[in-house]
């Protein structure tokens, strides 16, 4: 389970007495029945879970068992009925006996100290507006303030749950306040909600509460959702939300719903408790779960007090909450200040900054980053959120452009939350106007002009300007002068950093015309650092052409696959002249290395760098390419597998076909070579049709395998 604030005080509940060997299957089905509720108890309510779930399960194995064979032992309340019941045609309604009342909200610290001038008013009290500056003011109004209870405001959706004789008889929602809706069957699947009060309970009492959802628990739902191709939801109140709205009881079991108690409704058979305080305590007695954020505090400045540190902390609770709330503590006090219009008097909702708005997507643009990743971002109409005017919004890519549907022109839900950078959670799609244009990913780099390329596999699209690219130099020039790489030192970060924004350095060519007078003239760098500097950039001129490979910074090209290219090609223009099919003939480069090479070689503007650099006196021993192996049977050709094989599975199809030197390709095209199509083939199955491209079935690829392994020996 989810890490969680501790409900209850916890007082661990003694454990069930030992049975006797020659006990009853009745008395054994309580005994089950109660070691059950205890451990549930435990777990959802004070988060301490005394065993491993196996035992539980073989516990609660063992009741389901006796129930199946002793029907006339079930009840209600026993943990078995926990699981479902049969789906409804409708909700019923159901009429409050004590109206669900509404909440007055503030948001400025000046409603706060209203607030308490107004209950201190009432009651003939003090209100403690500020820290008071004057010593004896300030016990004098300390004495005499009202005393207040605070607790959190969940976000979730408000219920009331009515236990008659400690037994959990009905569950309605708050609907308008005075009518809900009668949602039993699926609040009795809420493993924090107790089907049965702990101890003395009174002969009828309504308690009113949250249900929510854990943050980690709604991450986890919407997981499992989207892997089973199902919706997923906003925030974790719509994922409440849905879950209660169930009409078949067996989907909400699925739903990892919780509950905290904060209010009373009706009650009979005990005497109305003297504070909220102590109403809370009794909750978390009875074996109702109980936020431990509250604390009881005096006047205006305790409230704010309690709001600033719950303020600062409301990211870091593992659940959602919108405000605080303030109550008057004393019930005697409570009732004597009385409502207006629905509203207690005696309470004010506090609330946060809201962490979600609706707002208009303007355009969608896209943005490079260091490492030549091009994410797209909302320009968003400016809307206040989280605290403050957000006006862009990351869309993470592609893919989750096409994943959330945001078209440009679309009403958008967007988050902040803490220092998050905003997102756009969700589209209205109601409210999609008739002209909203779908995103299409530029073709070239806003910054530097160079293609654009997404490799096979990924979902990150890249600028391939590598080495022109504005928004890459600092990390290119960084990388380039590297110790493993060219081995320039002395030019670290900050150089670096000064170099381009001044202008002085686009490319690492430009780092062999730097004098010591320019690098002198730079923040913090003496005369003597400036000239080593420039002595280690001028021993850099000999390399070696692995290193020179390596310090390109080609993506996928680290120092290994540097070396083996260098091994291979030999010399520089070899490398520079391969194609594709070329650099799938070096050792241990795939199809997404040599295309990731190939594209970082068409950029004209990376060649022309690689050009300078040469001219600038860089250099290196060349020698001849390492004597060809034997052409693998199948290098160059490229295939697509679709469909199910009968009897090779698609991975093994894939080893067999790439040891022969093919590539495997995704996506059928005029260049495929081949599509190897098996059962159920779709789509690319048709494209190759259309394309006629030779189509082959397995046994047509084996023998394409043995017809080629004789001549490539
Ligand atoms: O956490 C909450 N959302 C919350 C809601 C809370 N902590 N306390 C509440 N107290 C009340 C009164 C004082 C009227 C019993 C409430 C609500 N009401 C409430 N929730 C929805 C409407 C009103």
């Amino acid at each position: 389970m989810t890490a969680k604030t501790p409900g209850a005080p916890a007082s661990a509940p003694a454990p069930a007495a030992a049975l006797p060997a020659d006990a009853t299957p009745a008395q054994r089905v309580l005994w089950l029945r109660d070691e059950l509720d205890r451990h549930s108890y435990q777990y959802y309510v004070l988060d301490a879970p005394t065993i491993p779930d196996a035992d539980y399960d073989a516990l609660f194995s063992e009741l389901q068992a006796l129930e199946t064979e002793h029907p006339d032992l079930l009840t209600d309340d026993s943990p078995t009925q926990r699981v479902g019941g049969a789906p409804l045609a409708a909700f019923d309604s159901v009429r409050h006996r004590v109206p669900m009342l509404s909440l007055n909200n503030g948001f400025e610290d000046d409603d706060v100290v209203s607030f308490d001038r107004r209950c201190a008013q009432g009651l003939g009290k003090t209100a403690v507006a500020a820290p008071a500056d004057d010593l004896f003011g300030a016990a004098d109004a300390a004495d005499n303030a009202v005393e207040y209870s605070c607790e959190l405001k969940f976000d979730g959706l408000a219920m009331s749950l009515r236990y008659e004789d400690g037994k959990l008889v009905q569950a309605a929602t708050r609907g308008d306040g005075e009518t809900g809706e009668d949602v039993t069957a699926n609040v009795r699947t809420i493993k924090a909600i107790p089907l049965k009060l702990r101890g003395q309970a009174p002969a009828v009492l309504e308690v009113r509460g949250e249900v929510f959802m854990y943050r980690a628990d709604f991450d986890k739902l919407n997981a499992r959702q989207a892997e089973a191709g199902e919706k997923t939801f906003v925030n974790p109140r719509n994922a409440a939300a849905g879950s209660l709205r169930q009409l078949d009881p067996r989907i909400t079991a699925k739903r990892p719903l919780s509950f905290f108690a904060y209010g009373l409704g009706e009650l009979q058979g005990a005497d109305r408790p003297p504070t909220h305080g102590v109403m809370l305590d009794g909750f978390a007695a009875l074996g109702l779960p109980v936020c431990e954020e509250r604390r009881v505090v005096k006047g205006a400045e305790g409230l704010l007090s309690f709001h600033r540190d719950i303020g600062a902390r409301r990211d870091q609770l593992p659940y959602d909450i919108d405000g605080v709330v303030y109550k008057v503590n004393a019930i005697p006090e409570q009732e004597q200040l009385g409502f207006v219009s629905r509203a207690p008097r005696f309470a004010l909702a506090h609330k946060f900054p809201a962490q979600e708005m609706t707002t208009t997507v303007e355009d969608i643009e896209v943005q490079v980053g260091r490492t030549g990743a091009i994410t797209p971002v909302a320009r968003l109409a400016p809307v206040f959120v989280g605290g403050v005017t957000v006006t862009n919004a990351t869309l993470h890519n592609e893919d989750e452009i096409r994943r959330k549907d945001v078209h440009i022109g679309d009403t958008v839900i967007v988050r902040r939350a803490g220092d998050v950078i905003p997102e756009v959670v969700a589209v209205v799609l109601e409210r999609r106007p008739a002209d909203a244009r779908a995103f299409v990913m530029p073709t070239a780099c806003p910054v530097c002009g160079s293609h654009v390329e997404k490799l096979e596999g990924e979902v990150i699209a890249r600028c391939t300007g590598g080495l022109i690219c504005a928004a890459q130099r600092k990390q290119a020039l960084l990388h380039f002068a590297q110790r493993r790489a060219m081995d320039i030192e002395g030019l670290g970060d900050k150089v670096v950093e000064q170099l381009v924004d001044q202008g002085i350095v686009r490319t690492p060519a430009d780092l062999y015309k730097l004098g010591v007078a320019k690098l002198a003239a730079l923040d913090r760098m003496a005369d003597k650092s400036a000239s080593n500097i420039v002595a280690a950039i001028d021993k850099s001129r000999e390399t070696t052409l692995n290193r020179f490979i390596f310090a390109l910074g080609i993506r996928h090209v680290g120092e290994a696959t540097a070396k083996d290219l260098a091994k291979h090609f030999g010399k520089l223009d070899n490398l520079l002249a391969a194609d594709e099919a070329a650099l799938l003939e070096v050792n241990d480069v795939g199809p997404v290395v040599a295309q990731s090479i190939a594209n970082f070689l068409a950029e004209a503007h990376n060649v022309e760098v690689i050009e300078q650099l040469r001219a600038a006196g860089v250099h290196w021993p060349e020698s001849e390419p390492a004597a060809r192996a034997a052409p693998l049977p199948l290098s160059g050709k490229t295939i697509v597998l679709t469909g199910t094989l009968p009897t090779l599975s698609r991975e093994e199809a894939k080893e067999k076909l790439e040891a022969a030197g093919a590539k495997v390709a995704g996506s059928v095209s005029k260049k495929t070579d081949y599509v190897v199509a098996g059962a159920e083939a779709g789509s690319k199955l048709e494209k190759a049709l259309a394309l006629d491209v030779p189509v082959l079935d397995e046994d047509g690829m084996l023998k394409l395998l043995a017809d080629n392994s004789g001549d490539a020996q």
